[in-house]
């Protein structure tokens, strides 16, 4: 089979991580509809690819990406915006099994702001910074910002940052709930690749249905999710994978995952 080529990102993988990395820099990643097509595809890809674990995406050490593209949008009209959904392809992207880990360096505003919304761990760089600026443009957030920030930060801070279209630093984003972890900007790269790796190092199915299970409490009221949570852990115990770890740790040994 031939590897797809893209023209807006670099793709690899290694040590079960599938890595999609955001290269439009003379844009600082704005996401038009060619990287918004790329991005949804290859990370499907390797959604389907049964050796990777964990997505890293990753975008330049100036930005992450500085949102959907402004110049391309410009000159739409209601109609034409109607007609091509443009937005639409990001519930593939965020109806992945396989665990994503965004690495943020630089400016993530607007959709690139979402972008990492959808990320199941988001590591900053202490330099990032995050924003919904739409407003600014006389819009609001359309790949799911309001939706998103309000669940991951609260109410307070997403109407703060989506009607002011203020700008937050790492340190804030962090104390917001919006990301997982700071690290300094020159060990990003490496800290996101160790917690994809890690995670790509667990059992398969044990992390899609976490990452489904944990997603689930921000659709499902709480007797319900915690229902589906039982019997998730129930059905876990039909993988090898289960039946594996649990003797490893009986025998005191490292466990060999089949990833079934
Ligand atoms: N779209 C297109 N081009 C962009 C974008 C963007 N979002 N951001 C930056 N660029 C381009 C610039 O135009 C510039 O290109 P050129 O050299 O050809 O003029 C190049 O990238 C470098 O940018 P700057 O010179 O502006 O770099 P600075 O370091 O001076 O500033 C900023 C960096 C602060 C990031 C600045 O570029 C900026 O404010 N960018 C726009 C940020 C923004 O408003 N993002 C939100 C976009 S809208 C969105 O994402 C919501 C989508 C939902 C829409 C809902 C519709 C249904």
């Amino acid at each position: 089979m031939t590897e797809p080529t893209y023209a807006t990102i670099k793709v690899s993988s290694a040590k079960r991580v599938g890595r999609i990395q955001l290269n439009r820099p003379a844009a600082l990643n704005a996401l038009d509809e060619r990287t918004m097509d790329e991005v949804v595809a290859a990370a499907t890809a390797f959604d389907a690819d049964d050796s990777v674990g964990a997505i890293l995406l990753a975008g330049s050490q100036k930005a992450f990406a500085a949102g959907a593209d402004i110049k391309e949008m410009v000159d739409k009209s209601a109609a034409e915006m109607r007609a091509a959904d443009w937005f639409r392809r990001w519930e593939d992207f965020a109806a992945l099994r396989t665990p994503v880990v965004a690495a943020v360096s630089g400016y993530a505003l607007g959709g690139g702001c979402e972008l990492a919304l959808m990320a199941d761990v988001v590591i900053a760089g202490s330099g990032a910074t995050f924003g919904q600026p739409e407003i600014n443009l006389g819009v609001i957030p359309g790949m799911g910002g309001s939706q998103r920030l309000a669940r991951s930060a609260g109410k307070a801070k997403a109407m703060d940052m989506i009607l002011t279209g203020r700008h937050v630093d790492a340190a804030e984003a962090e104390r917001m709930g919006m990301v997982s972890r700071v690290v300094e900007d020159g060990e990003l790269e490496a800290e996101a690749k160790t917690v994809a790796e890690l995670i790509a190092s667990k059992s398969k199915p044990a992390t899609q249905v976490a990452k489904e299970t944990v997603a689930a409490a921000f659709e499902t009221p709480l007797q319900q999710g915690l229902l589906l949570e039982r019997r998730q852990f129930h059905a876990l115990f039909s993988t090898e994978d289960q039946a594996e770890g649990m003797a490893a740790f009986q025998e005191k040994r490292k466990p060999r995952w089949q990833h079934r």
